[in-house]
């Protein structure tokens, strides 16, 4: 793999042999090199100001133990993380992710992602990420919350309200935020906006835990009206995934019109021809944290099928990929587009493989990618934060009616840097080059730093 223009190679090269073996983390930059060919080309100072070469290194990366006593009252011992990836544009946002696949180059890969996620919603918003590569699945709720006690108490010292906001993402939902924001006020006895996607009564916003899966289908709707002349009306969704994310863009998607019929976990997937009863899906996964087995064996005619990948091979008119990474692979991709698949956008970040992007654009598959089509998360929590600041709150339909806004103006921002650039349509190089001229603009404005 090489570019054509000489910087680039040689910052990717660099990126290599400094993060040896970090696939994640490689796959993230490699994908946002490659769009900033034309930037760069047409952008001499870029180089002069070593641009590329301070937004590929973090600014920080703090990597900690958590110690914490199980159930049984043996010591378990975690691995923490926080990158704080890139200040130039407001302080360090991103979530924290509890899941044992945890390590530093999915940190590394989702913090570099949110510099230019953060970027396109407008905000003042840096990009960071942490987690921990603890496994929340089977644990007690005094487990999540000792554990979440001792992650904070080592995080609390890296972070504050003006400095890194961290927030929800795989495995960490309001239980867990709650825990953590109860041992910050503790620790340092101040009741600020430290985290956002809080609960309502401390601080948290309305609209937030909808704000992801509402913005994807918000974004997927001008998507489908500017590029296609279509909507979402009478298509048939296929969701993977069955948490925060998933479950409410199959709830926008259904408002839209749409027949959600399949979702996933990671044991296997759910088909309902009949489409997705949204109230039994969150009963198993909201309130009893069950597997999505469980919905197949309540709802007559629905079927369960073990594995993630035969996902994609469900017929259907729009795919949200809205788990993990890497999910729909080239054959997921090759199976969506046997079917007559007409648009993908990323519910989850990175999702689809560079091998399943380049498949659904040679075959005119309209491509949202996540930077832009999962950003309505981090735009919302940027609004929890202003609120929080104002000691004010807005009400659910103000706050959902400035998420609107928001995915619109990103949708708008990324197709217009790809018309500015020659590929009008290529969302991945509009969202990735719209993100960057901001951060890269600001860099440079603040001088070597
Ligand atoms: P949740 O923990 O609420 O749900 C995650 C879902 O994905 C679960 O159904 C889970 O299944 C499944 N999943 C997780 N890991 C894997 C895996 N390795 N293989 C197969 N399935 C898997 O997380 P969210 O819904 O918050 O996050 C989903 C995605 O969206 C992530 O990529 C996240 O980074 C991204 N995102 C989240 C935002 C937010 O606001 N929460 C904002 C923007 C992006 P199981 O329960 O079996 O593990
Ligand atoms: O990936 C993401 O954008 C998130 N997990 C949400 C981050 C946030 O700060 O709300």
């Amino acid at each position: 793999m090489s570019f054509k223009n000489d910087y680039l190679n040689r910052v990717y090269a660099d990126v290599e042999k400094r993060n040896a073996g970090e696939k994640e983390f490689l796959q993230a930059v490699y994908e946002v090199l490659e769009s900033l060919e034309p930037v760069v080309e047409a952008r001499p100072e870029l180089e002069k100001h070593g641009v590329l070469e301070r937004l590929v290194e973090p600014e920080r990366m703090i990597v900690f133990r958590i110690p914490w006593v199980d159930d049984a009252g043996k010591v378990q011992v975690n691995r923490g993380f926080r990158v704080q990836f890139n200040s130039a544009i407001g302080p360090y946002k991103g979530g924290l992710r509890l899941h044992p696949s945890v390590c530093a180059s999915v940190i590394k890969f989702l913090g570099f992602e949110q510099t230019f996620k953060n970027s396109l919603t407008g905000l003042p918003m840096g990009g960071g990420k942490g987690g921990s590569d603890f496994d929340p699945k089977g644990k007690s709720d005094l487990e999540i919350m000792r554990f979440c006690q001792s992650f904070m108490t080592e995080l609390s010292k890296y972070i504050g309200p003006d400095t890194d906001v961290p927030a929800g993402d795989i495995g960490v939902g309001a239980r867990e935020v709650g825990y953590l924001f109860g041992q910050y006020k503790r620790m340092k006895d101040e009741f600020t906006g430290v985290l956002t996607g809080k609960g309502l009564t401390f601080g948290g916003s309305l609209a937030r835990k909808q704000a992801t899966g509402y913005g994807l289908l918000y974004f997927t709707k001008e998507m489908l009206a500017n590029l296609a002349n279509s909507d979402l009306q009478d298509k048939v969704v296929v969701i993977s995934g069955s948490g925060n994310v998933a479950i409410y863009a199959a709830e926008k998607a259904m408002t839209y019109g749409a027949k959600v019929v399949a979702m996933s976990d990671s044991s296997g997937y759910v088909y309902d021809a009949e489409g997705i009863d949204l109230d039994l899906m969150k009963q198993i996964k909201e309130v009893e944290r069950a597997r999505i087995v469980e919905y197949a064996n309540r709802k007559p005619g629905a079927v369960f099928t073990a594995g993630c990948k035969g996902i994609w091979t469900v017929k259907c008119d729009v795919a949200l990929p809205c788990a993990t990474q890497n999910e729909p692979d080239e054959e997921g991709a090759k199976a969506l587009v046997a079917n007559g698949v007409m648009a993908v956008a990323e519910g989850a970040n990175m999702p689809s493989t560079p091998e399943a992007i380049a498949c659904f654009q040679k075959n005119g598959v309209l491509f949202g990618p996540a930077k832009a089509a999962n950003a309505g998360g981090v735009a919302t929590s940027g609004l929890e934060m202003s609120q929080n600041s104002m000691r004010y709150s807005w009400t659910f339909e103000e706050v959902d009616a400035k998420l609107h806004q928001i995915m619109i103006g990103i949708f708008e921002a990324a197709l217009d840097a790809s018309k500015r650039y020659g590929v009008e349509g290529n969302l991945v190089m509009g969202a990735n080059i719209a993100g960057f001229e901001k951060v890269a603009n600001a860099m440079i404005a603040q001088g070597v730093c």
